[in-house]
């Protein structure tokens, strides 16, 4: 992030020339700090659980997607691998033996670039040097603000065991972390998960009645009272319908929405996965497919006291969504959210949010599993999103309403960090973070 050039200040209140537009859009998305608000990252006092450097850049599971369709190697074979044996491969394989011209690998490409390391390296050594000479706590510190970022929300899951022994031991915490309830494994499989909350002493049995539904509810209460989540998060598969007769719908509606309200915490909804259609490839078998978002404007319309932030996967369903947000104040649309967050689809899909919405959207998170992963994804939201605003801006002085440097302040800043701000509870997100 770069400091406010000094020159640019006198231009504050006095309407811009059209010509001025694209730097200036440029500079004040460059020198305003994000808040990114759904990542997979820890802070570096959880040390196991933190991703950074060259080998998990390179094991992430977007580029081993990719490794599958141009390697022979059967996923089983790779799987036995070590980690750095596997990051070999996937370097030979995408950056050596082809031009990385992929979104996640132009993104490897572009977090070497920033971090002064040789993108065309011919093997990994020089790279692992550089990264082993890091200390994390200084190394985070780097990355935020060369990212422009000021915090970041991550995924808090508080049915894994080892997550949560890990937060145990954590003695220290960054206040630039925050937590987010992750429920897929209550919502999404608690024929197989209600035993974990049983194992933490809540009543709980697998047909949910209201002594369960109670028992869950107070589960969810006394987790948000130990981590202050900013919001509670499920993923949802293409087939989510709401209403309907079924088990997650009974537990969303009998305990998890009102447990969000007692809470005054938002929900958020990522909608269209379908997980593992191929289980072989791991974390990379995920595929996507449209919803039906009758399920979300039922959802808004049936509990006007909940706040639904809500990100889609399906390409087909984002036109729908933005209609759906403009019926309903309590619909929150956020990030371009994994396929569809690659530069042609952002592009259309934040120019779309723009004219159906006006700034009342969030438009990006960067989903990172890596902590470089900051870099390039917050590095290309700023260079995809300068052209569109400053299209916009030019056509609103088109038609006759001059622009000055203090509505793009204020634009930028709403929809990077106070739409979530204001939608979440009262503590500022630069706040205190997870326990
Ligand atoms: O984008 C991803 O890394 C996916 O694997 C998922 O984690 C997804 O973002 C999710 O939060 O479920
Ligand atoms: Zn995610």
């Amino acid at each position: 992030m770069t400091s406010e050039p000094a020159a640019l200040e006198p231009l504050a209140g006095r309407p811009l020339a059209p010509a001025h537009l694209d730097a200036l859009v440029a500079e004040v998305l460059a020198c305003t700090p994000f808040v990114d608000v759904h990542t997979h990252l820890f802070p570096s006092t959880l040390r196991s659980f933190s991703l950074w450097g060259i080998d998990d850049l390179l094991t992430y599971h977007y580029l081993e997607a990719e490794l599958f369709r141009a390697s022979s190697i059967r996923p089983q074979a790779y799987w036995a691998l070590a980690k750095p044996e596997r990051a070999d491969l996937v370097w030979r394989t995408l950056f050596v033996d082809r031009t990385p011209l992929s979104e996640a690998t132009r993104g490897v490409v572009s977090v070497l670039h920033m971090l002064g390391l040789d993108p065309a390296s011919a093997c990994l050594a020089p790279l692992r040097d550089v990264f082993r000479g890091l200390s994390l706590p200084d190394h985070v510190d780097h990355v935020f603000r060369l990212a422009g970022i000021s915090s970041v929300v991550m995924t808090n899951d508080p049915l894994d065991g080892a997550e949560m022994a890990a937060w145990d031991r954590a003695r220290d915490t960054d206040a630039r972390f925050h937590a987010a309830l992750r429920l897929d494994r209550i919502l999404n499989e608690w024929e197989t998960h209600h035993a974990g909350l049983a194992a933490q002493g809540y009543a709980v049995t697998a047909d949910p009645g209201p002594a369960t539904l109670a028992e869950l509810r107070r589960f969810l209460t006394t987790w948000s009272q130990r981590f202050a989540p900013r919001y509670m998060a499920v993923s949802l598969p293409d087939t989510f319908e709401f209403p309907r007769e079924d088990l997650r719908s009974r537990l969303l509606t009998g305990a998890v929405l009102p447990a969000c309200r007692d809470l005054d915490l938002p929900i958020a909804l990522m909608i269209g996965v379908r997980r593992q259609v191929n289980p072989a490839l791991q974390l990379a078998g995920d595929a996507c497919g449209q919803a039906d978002l009758r399920a979300v404007g039922a959802l808004c319309a049936q509990f006007p006291e909940n706040r639904f932030m809500v990100s889609v996967l399906s390409r087909e369903n984002q036109h729908e969504l933005c209609v759906y947000a403009r019926k309903f104040g309590n619909l929150l649309p956020f990030g371009c959210w994994w396929f569809v967050s690659s530069a042609s689809l952002v592009e259309e899909i934040t120019t779309e949010r723009l004219e159906l919405l006006g700034t009342s959207f969030i438009p990006q998170h960067s989903d990172a599993r890596v902590l470089e992963h900051l870099l390039y994804k917050w590095r290309d939201t700023r260079t995809i999103l300068t052209p569109i605003l400053a299209n916009a801006y030019k056509r609103v002085a088109a038609n006759g309403r001059p622009i000055t440097r203090d509505d793009i302040v204020r634009d930028v800043t709403r929809l990077f960090r106070t739409n979530f701000e204001q939608w979440t509870p009262a503590a500022p997100v630069d706040g205190p973070g997870a326990p």
